[in-house]
């Protein structure tokens, strides 16, 4: 969860890190080097300079003012923010991307979904199938759409992040790249994380140096920010901890409470194929509201959209998804609530197509 794949909204994953390295410019950062503590790391001949927030006035009154809310030693957290390191690569991978980057779903989709992937959802599906079936039962997610997320996220586990979620967070709330349209929100964002962070990390009693994660500190095989761990993740084979770089049992019960949280209902479709009636089409009041479910099906069709079968049945709102294919013709479907729970985990609608797509080939794969 977390960062951003396009030009709208956030998300996080490593997998889509890969996405922006590729497609973002270079853009050199400007380093306020007066305000950082100079550290000599290493002592061999290849010694790197690097850029502590020790020495950085307003990450120290943070320190304080966290500690003074949370009720926490103010010497443990200035000592934990003043030991982080300013890390260039994620204030990188943060920046938006190129004006001329174009969006398109087509190659978006080859990279989450290919047969590596799907050979290794099929073992992860197999290997967990009873904690898939428990939380399909107590929450109503099914396996498909956790296998999806997770395949997604970090190819289940193979690749959660080699960032010191320390540093990242750090990083991001005193660091935001200031060239982001919306750099003050953000960087109030990261704040946050990075406080609910130090909490769990001194609740828990594991030192806050030791958990890596994605450029911008999502964590473990779901690739959860510290507030969504705090929130949604929970202890789902009951030994008493939550671990969600090692448990399978609670990342699948942990993105599955998620879900329940962000309003998943059982049994209902993510979306229907749709098709437009020119003679009619109000295409500017159908994509008005993006991807946020609006319409009825009476005034969905009365704007134009074709929809048949189930979908005329379909009882809740809906949203028509525009899937942009670079230079070719985009694709639509009709996006129900539970195609909007899923963007809740990254708020994308391609990301919510590849979580469908691959949960659904890996399904496909299991049958055969
Ligand atoms: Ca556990």
């Amino acid at each position: 969860m977390m960062i951003r794949p396009f030009a709208n909204r956030l998300c996080s994953t490593a997998a889509i890190a890969t996405l922006l390295i590729a497609s973002s410019p270079d853009i050199s950062w400007a380093r306020d080097t007066k305000h950082f503590k100079k550290v000599q790391a290493g002592s061999g001949a290849a010694a790197v300079t690097l850029q502590t927030y020790a020495s950085r006035p307003e990450a120290m009154q943070f320190a304080d003012d966290m500690a003074a809310r949370r009720d926490l030693d103010a010497a443990w957290v200035r000592d934990a923010i003043g030991r982080a390191q300013n890390n260039p690569t994620v204030v990188r991978l943060m920046q938006p991307p190129a004006k001329t980057f174009v969006k398109n779903w087509r190659v978006y989709r080859s990279r989450f979904i290919d047969p590596i992937r799907i050979e290794a959802g099929v073992r992860f599906w197999r290997t967990n199938q009873a904690s898939l079936e428990r939380a399909e039962k107590e929450y109503g997610v099914p396996a498909e759409i956790i296998v999806g997320i997770i395949g997604v996220e970090t190819i289940y586990g193979r690749d959660t992040g080699s960032f010191r979620v320390m540093d990242a967070l750090t990083t991001l709330a005193f660091d935001f790249p200031a060239s982001h349209p919306r750099a003050g929100e953000r960087s109030a964002f990261f704040k946050g994380e990075l406080e609910q962070f130090l909490s769990l990390q001194h609740r828990r009693s594991i030192d806050p140096f030791e958990a890596r994660g994605s450029f911008a500190g999502a964590m473990g095989m779901p690739q959860f920010m510290p507030s969504s761990w705090v929130k949604y993740a929970l202890d789902f084979d009951g030994d008493g901890a939550v671990d969600l770089w090692n448990s399978t049992a609670d990342v699948i019960g942990s993105v599955a409470n998620y879900f329940k949280a962000f309003n998943w209902q059982p049994g209902m479709p993510t979306h229907y194929p749709v098709s437009f009636d020119k003679s009619r089409l109000d295409m500017d009041a159908l994509m008005a509201p993006d991807i946020l479910p609006t319409f009825s099906v009476a005034s969905f069709t009365a704007k134009g959209a074709v929809l048949d079968g189930p979908a005329l049945q379909h009882s809740g709102p809906l949203a028509l998804i525009e899937l942009l294919n670079g230079p070719h013709e985009p694709q639509y479907v009709a996006g129900t609530e539970n195609f909007y729970a899923i963007t809740r985990y990254n708020w994308s609608s391609y990301y919510a197509m590849s979580v469908i797509e691959l949960g659904r080939e890996v399904a496909a794969r299991m049958e055969r």
